[in-house]
């Protein structure tokens, strides 16, 4: 049996929970980080060495953390959900995609921090969208000719971008932004997906005032 530990309304710990109801491997999730506590416990920190979430464990011992290495590890063990391009060329292109995710999660924080202030400020929120419009733009153009960001097969590149992705539809309509079409697109085919319904769509409403996911 595996065990998640992290609370569900973190956008990492969802992209873990995503990926493995996409994969239908048995697990349970412990609520770990944010208001539960626990990242600075001395066990916590042998499974994640900066305490924070998620971290997945196993009966037998085995361990790991860094939510985009548990999707790797996830799809690996787990060959049958077909998570992993099988051309060796789209295996790598889709790890590029996965390490380049990190870029409009970090696009989107001054976003969040410009428009979560008490008084926000027109200036900032404009310039700060139109950072994260350049960053989902490269995302946009992959996906004009592809279902999925590596083609017709869902893979693990979609489970890396899915969540940051769902923030940028969480900006709230009086905010403009110009309209992505390919990005909404592979948007609404994720919607589509009951996991990611589950795991991603109703955490993210669950804390609505964040401006998407809590970190
Ligand atoms: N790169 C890490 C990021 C981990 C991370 O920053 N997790 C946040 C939640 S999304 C966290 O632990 N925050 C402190 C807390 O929840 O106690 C990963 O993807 O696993």
């Amino acid at each position: 049996m595996l065990t998640v530990w992290g609370r569900a309304d973190s956008s990492a710990t969802a992209r873990v929970m995503w990926t493995l109801a996409e994969t239908g491997l048995a697990h349970r999730r412990r609520d770990w980080g944010g208001a539960f506590g626990g990242g600075d416990d001395p066990a916590f920190r042998e499974l994640s060495p900066h305490g924070r979430i998620p971290a997945i464990t196993r009966d037998d011992g085995f361990n790991l953390w860094e939510s985009n290495t548990i999707i790797r590890w996830l799809a690996t063990i787990r060959p049958e959900a077909g998570l992993w391009p099988a051309d060796e060329a789209a295996r790598w292109q889709a790890e590029a995609w996965m390490d380049w995710s990190a870029a409009p999660g970090r696009a989107m924080g001054p976003l969040r921090t410009a428009y979560r202030r008490l008084a926000p400020d027109p200036a900032e929120i404009s310039r700060t969208i139109a950072t994260a419009t350049e960053t989902f733009a490269v995302l946009d153009a992959r996906l004009t000719d592809r279902a999925f960001v590596m083609g017709d097969q869902f893979t693990v590149a979609d489970l890396a971008l899915g969540v940051v992705a769902h923030r940028w539809f969480r900006i709230p309509e009086a905010l403009e932004r110009p309209d992505l079409a390919a990005l909404k697109a592979w948007h609404q085919r994720l919607c589509a997906r009951p996991a990611y319904q589950e795991h991603v769509v109703a955490k993210v409403s669950a804390r609505a005032q964040t401006l998407g996911m809590g970190d």
